[in-house]
This record gives structure tokens, sequence and C-alpha cells, in this order.
């Protein structure tokens, strides 16, 4: 977003990720060089119910401008209201004819398209008359809207939908078009001019700054994981913890017999973990981190990246985060790829050279990070399915038969907890915490039958 114009003070926008409406007016203050708070209104959890939004707009819709003391509700008003007071760059021609021309196209969009597929009245109707029908009513209202837009536009010349500037038009009709595409799976080809505007559009930069999977509240969950690894202490040993029966054996640092005076016979027996350097017996897959100086529980490794170790109590957290980071660039890579491709054609490609070297640099980032990611990813799910860590892989020799391996489904439950409704969320339901030991990290159900077995 660019800087903004004189003195004003900064605007605020309440939005929604993915929000078509919302799409249209962030596009329209990137076209400006307007700079702007984002204030994300989470419509799915019904955020624009709240007391607090319906003082800002009754109807309980987003997009809302707050400009200070003036707060603009509905796209097509906030639009008009942007000409009138930041006039530069502006968004409708000084000609009557094409003014009016981009006033109907921005009009057709927002009263005869939109609000016949927005989704509390596609909630409804699935309700009255169920999903295919709705659905159908949907793609038959945005196919009347295209196929008057196609006539209307087919005879302007240029890239644009009234010529070879970016106008008001082209600001409702990109998203509005690309919702048709991925929602409604429209087909594009009965519009072929529509496909043209729409190809032109595409390649903004302001556009694609405006588009869902770029917005802050479309990166809360990766956000949220991250947080919550990098917070959430891995996991220590509690002061005096004691075993209560041998756990392993082959561990490093073997003690004997006389350095556990005072333990109960069965134990001194066999071979107690215990660490050196914290001077302290160790649970099972506890393993010591030289970073952290400190023993963690199921230790898994120690991560730059969450400047943290990553171990029992936010393996999980690890987890997600790997997850909503592999989506989110395979996401952003995925939209940038034919941008990516138009370095190697003849056409023209629009935007200025910073902005160029920008989207091919995100391009190029973005498929690193989310192959890198996606090898770690696919590392972790292996190891998740057997119930090991990083370490324990590293150190197992060569049998099968891993005690703590309960078959897939539990060894999944072991580290996302059984209820499904957390799995995809940095949290656990109270009774899995009351329930499972191993969130605890000190104790870890094995499998009977591999439970003697050496490894
Ligand atoms: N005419 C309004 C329509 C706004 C609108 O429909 N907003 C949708 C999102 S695109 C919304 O807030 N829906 C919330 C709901 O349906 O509860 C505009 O152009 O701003
Ligand atoms: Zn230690
Ligand atoms: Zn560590």
């Amino acid at each position: 977003m660019a800087a903004i114009i004189g003195e004003s003070p900064k605007l605020a926008l309440y939005s929604y990720w993915q929000s078509s409406c919302s799409w249209r007016v962030r596009f329209a203050l990137n076209l400006k060089g307007i700079s702007y708070e984002y204030k994300a209104v989470n419509l799915s959890k019904g955020e624009q119910f709240t007391p607090e939004f319906e003082k800002l707009n009754p109807l309980h819709f987003v997009p809302v401008l707050d400009d200070g003391d003036v707060v603009v509700s509905d796209s097509y008003a906030i639009l008009l209201y942007l000409e009138e007071k930041y006039p530069q760059i502006a968004l409708l021609p000084a000609d009557p004819q094409l003014k009016a021309l981009n006033l109907q196209v921005a009009s057709i969009v927002t009263s005869s398209i939109q609000p016949l597929h927005m989704l509390s009245n596609l909630k409804y109707l699935v309700q009255k008359v169920g999903p295919q029908e709705s659905l159908l009513f949907a793609q038959t209202n945005v196919e009347k809207g295209f196929n008057a837009l196609e006539k209307l536009l087919k005879d302007i010349n240029g890239k644009y939908a009234s010529g070879d500037e970016v106008y008001m038009a082209d600001v409702f009709m990109a998203p509005q078009i690309a919702v048709a595409m991925q929602r409604f799976k429209i087909d594009m080809s009965k519009y072929p001019r529509l496909c043209r505007i729409f190809e032109s559009l595409k390649a903004l930069p302001e556009f694609l700054d405006a588009s869902p999977e770029r917005q802050p509240d479309a990166l809360v969950m990766l956000l949220w994981s991250y947080l919550t690894v990098v917070l959430t202490d891995s996991g220590t040993v509690p002061p005096n913890w004691k075993p209560a029966w041998d756990e392993e054996r082959g561990e490093v640092d073997p003690l004997n017999e006389s350095e556990f005076d005072g333990l109960q016979p069965a134990l001194s027996s066999r071979r107690i973990r215990y660490c050196r350097k914290c001077n302290q017996f160790k649970p099972p897959r506890c393993h010591h981190c030289s970073v952290c100086g400190r023993c963690v529980l199921k230790m898994d490794h120690h991560c730059v990246w969450v400047v943290n170790c990553v171990g029992a109590l936010n393996y999980k957290y690890f987890l997600l985060f790997l997850f909503y980071t592999f989506l989110e660039t395979s996401l952003v890579t995925l939209a940038l790829f034919s941008h990516f491709l138009a370095f190697f054609s003849d056409e023209e490609i629009p935007g200025t050279a910073a902005t160029l070297a920008t989207t091919f640099l995100s391009f190029v980032l973005n498929l690193a990070f989310a192959l890198s990611v996606f090898g770690f990813l696919i590392m972790h799910v292996s190891l998740v399915s057997a119930n090991t860590t990083t370490i324990e892989a590293y150190e197992k020799k060569t049998t099968p038969k891993w005690r703590y391996d309960l078959g897939q489904k539990k060894n999944f439950e072991q580290v996302f907890g059984t209820d499904k409704r957390y799995w995809f969320i940095p949290a656990y339901s109270d009774e899995d915490l009351r329930r499972m030991a191993a969130l605890q990290g000190l104790e870890f159900p094995s499998n009977p039958d591999f439970d003697s077995e050496e490894f």
C-alpha cells in the first residue's frame, strides 16, 4: 500500500478477506495510493452482528470505511466518497458518457449480481430449497449479469472495461469475475470481452495486493499457530520428578547401581534415565537440549524459526504452523504463477520496474518456501503416524516394533487430541488435557505387543 497523500489521518477499512465487496474497496484504495488500517470483521464468526459493528453499519455488511469524522458503508458509496475526497488518480472518467458507463457497470455488479449470490442469501436458500437449487440460482444470476455486461462492453476498445485506463467499472468487475470463477465455477469462455478485461486486471499489483489470500485476516491461523508454538513452553521435567519404573534401555549415560541408593530395588536393577547436566531423572522420551540448557519433555528438536524447543507441549502447534505456512505460501505461489510465466512471454507487462521485481521475487521466494516446508511436513507426517520424534527416529535402531506405536489413528490422536474440532487449531479440549497422559509429556501409553521389545 502506497503512502497517503497530504497530512490526512489514516483511514480504516472494515473488511473480511473473502468478501468481494471489500475487495473492490481495497483495490480502489490501492489504485489511489491511499494507505489504510485493516480492520478484520470475521463474517464466518458473525462479528458483523456485534453491537459495536451495528453502530457502523446497521445492515451488518462489510465494507465500511472510517475516515475520521466520516463513516461510509457500501462499496458503491465508498467509491464515490473516495472520488470526491481524494480526486488524485481518478476512478471516474471526465467524459459524461464514459462516466455513465462506469456507474452502470458498477451498479449492475452491486445490485443485480452480488446480492443474488451473497452468502447469507444462499444459506437461506439452502435451507428452503436445498444446496443444488441454490447453487443453480446463484449461477443463473451471475450469468444473466455477465451476459448484460458482455453486451454492454462489447464495442469498447482497450485493455480495460472502458478503454485503456482502469476505472470504477474495472474495480467492481474484477473481484466479481474472480468470485464467479472460483466460487461458482462459471465458464468464462462464453464472455470473451470480460475474459480479456479480467486478464489485464489480474496482472495489476494493486489488484493482487487486494486479493483475499493477501489480507491479514487470511494469515490469522498461521500467526496464531506461530505465536502459540513460540510462546508455549515445550515441557520441562517437574522438580524432584522420579521415575516410577524403568522406561528405556540403551540410553546414554547409564548409571551404575551405587548411584541410586535409596531407590526401590526394582528400579536399581534396571537402567535409569538420568541427566548429568541438570542433575535430575529424565522421564521417558525426554532429552537434554544443549541450546535451552535443560531437559525437554518428548523433545523433537530445537527450532531456530520458532526460537524454542519443540517438545511434548507444543509439537502440535509447531505442526499446525508448518501446515498453515505451506497453505499460505502455496496459495500465493499459485496466484502469482501466471505473472511469473508472463515474464517469459513477449507480451507487454503492466506495472513499474519495482512492482515487477517484487512480483517476480515474491513468486520465487514463496515457491521455495512452499517446497521446503512441504518436505518438512511430509517428514513429520510420517513421524506422527509412527509415533516417533525426530530424535527417536534418528536414534532408533532397526526394529519395526516401536513400543509407542499404537496404530496410525491413535498415534495421530496422541499429538492432535481426540476431539476433531481442535485438530486444526493450536489448542486442546479440556477433556483431552485431562484424559490424555501424553499431552502432559511425562507418561506415554505403549503397545503391549511391543512393550518388552528392545529398540
Ligand atoms: N451493497 C453492499 C453489499 C455488502 C455485502 O453484501 N457485504 C457482504 C460481504 S461481500 C457481507 O458483509 N455479508 C455479511 C452477511 O451476509 O452476514 C456493498 O457493495 O458494499
Ligand atoms: Zn538435562
Ligand atoms: Zn532447546
